[in-house]
């Protein structure tokens, strides 16, 4: 076996990375836009107010996918944008540019998958309690109807939520990411309900609303790999993955995607928890686990796990001197097909891997180009893991490499870039990375080339 013949070959970006525009044709503010004009709160006080000036630049930005052989591109769409309070009036000039991008995608044989959220939370509505206001399920839902029914006669697929474990996680808990407010546990499992809710809500509004439309999901998480291929070791590294730590629970995978695929949360972390459980409806888990037609998963970087010797496991620290990529993170390629087979057996669903890539600290040589064989490297070593695990008869559907191109990393400012494509900042001139006519390549043979 190899790459099925219709495997969707993508890149992957978001709207607040890339699009600037920030104050443009009506765009109401996100939580992002005001936190970046809080002192201290990103690298130098970068914000994404232009970043890739993506919003002016699409079609040109969709010739540069045109010319890689993109297959797919997966965005997010800007919730502000569409509806500047959150709630309410409709601005139609920002949807307009979405429905746009669409049209251009489509021009060039490109499939759009559209994310409808990747964190640009709706300021007004962060006002009024954001995530933790019992409203909010429905807010999303009114959001995803404006959506679909402007989109949906085109737009066929669809991921509700970009990591949720970062937009509760790293924002409401550990405060790096917008908003940065630190709220109690038990508010903070509230709001992860809520968002679930979200969730479950638009899967329905999206069915009721697009007969034909597929939809996913696409959290990130804590994961972890045998540290040898012993049993018990891979049996300590599958425990690993869905088991929730207290003290991290926002970063598992078990919390955030047992109640969308299995339709309950885990166990053993319930008890734990007790009384700061959020409150749960009757209907509240049914409206939570619709089916799905596939399952995404942003895989980075993974953990090494052994048996504690006890029916349990035990992290370890990668060994010294381990590769890492620039903003810090460990190459572990044995991530992929180890978490591809573990999230296949548990969840049963095609998978679909929605975000994987490196950053480097990219320069333009004197020969005008941009050289990243670190990349290429990452790239090809992670692809190969999950061929494997396609022989291995996992069915993956996709891949989306993260980014298409260098932009706004988040706290980090502009100091990490992960593109395939480099953009200087200042000009807004873009390159195509040696990465990225690699992967055309790796496009253009199906993955016969790696
Ligand atoms: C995330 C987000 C992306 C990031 C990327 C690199 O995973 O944090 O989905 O927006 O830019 O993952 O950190």
């Amino acid at each position: 076996m190899s790459f099925p013949q219709d495997f969707i070959w993508g890149a992957a970006t978001a709207s607040y990375q890339i699009e600037g525009a920030a104050y443009e044709d009506g765009k109401g503010l996100s939580v992002w836009d005001v936190f970046c004009k809080e002192p201290g709160r990103v690298f130098q006080g970068h914000s994404g107010d232009v970043a890739c000036d993506h919003y002016h630049r699409m079609k040109e930005d969709v010739k540069l996918m045109a010319d890689m052989g993109l297959k797919a591109y997966r965005f997010s769409i800007s919730w502000p944008r569409v509806i500047p309070n959150g709630v309410g009036e409709v601005n139609e000039k920002g949807l307009q540019f979405y429905s746009d991008l669409v049209d251009e995608l489509i021009k060039y044989n490109i499939t759009p998958y559209a994310t409808l959220f990747h964190w640009d939370y709706p300021y007004e509505l962060q006002k009024r309690g954001g995530w933790l206001n019992p409203d909010s399920p429905k807010w999303f839902e009114a959001y995803t109807k404006v959506v679909a029914d402007k989109l949906g006669d085109r737009l066929k697929n669809y991921f509700t939520f970009n990591e949720p474990q970062c937009f509760i996680g790293i924002s409401m808990v550990q405060t790096i990411h917008a908003p940065g407010i630190k709220y109690p546990t038990k508010d903070a499992l509230q709001m992860a309900h809520n968002v679930l809710l979200a969730h479950g809500r638009a899967v329905k509004v999206l069915r009721e609303t697009i007969k034909d439309c597929k939809i996913g999901y696409a959290p990130t998480g804590s994961s972890f790999y045998p540290a040898t291929e012993k049993p018990e070791d891979i049996e300590a590294a599958r425990q690993a993955n869905f088991n929730v730590e207290i003290d991290n629970w926002a970063f598992g995978i078990g919390w955030w995607s047992d109640p969308v695929m299995l339709g309950t949360y885990p166990k053993e972390a319930v008890e734990k928890f007790g009384e700061l459980m959020p409150e749960i409806g009757p209907q509240d888990m049914t409206l939570i686990s619709q089916p799905l037609d596939f399952y995404g998963q942003n895989i980075y970087h993974s953990i090494p796990a052994a048996s504690d010797g006890a029916g349990g496991f035990k992290k370890l620290d990668p060994p010294a001197g381990h590769p890492r990529t620039a903003i810090g993170w460990p190459i572990t390629p044995e991530s992929f097909y180890w978490l591809l087979k573990f999230l296949y057996e548990r969840y049963k669903t095609p998978i679909v891997i929605t975000e994987n890539g490196m950053s480097a600290h990219d320069t333009i040589s004197l020969d005008g180009k941009v050289h990243d064989p670190n990349r290429i490297d990452y790239l090809n070593r992670y692809l190969l893991e999950l061929k494997k695990a396609i022989d291995d008869g996992i069915d993956v559907k996709g891949y989306f490499q993260w980014s298409l191109m260098d932009n706004f990393e988040w706290a980090n400012g502009y100091n990490d870039r992960f593109g395939l494509v480099y953009v200087n900042f200042q000009t807004q001139e873009r390159i195509l990375k040696d990465s990225a006519l690699w992967y055309k390549e790796v496009i253009r043979t199906n993955g016969q080339s790696l």
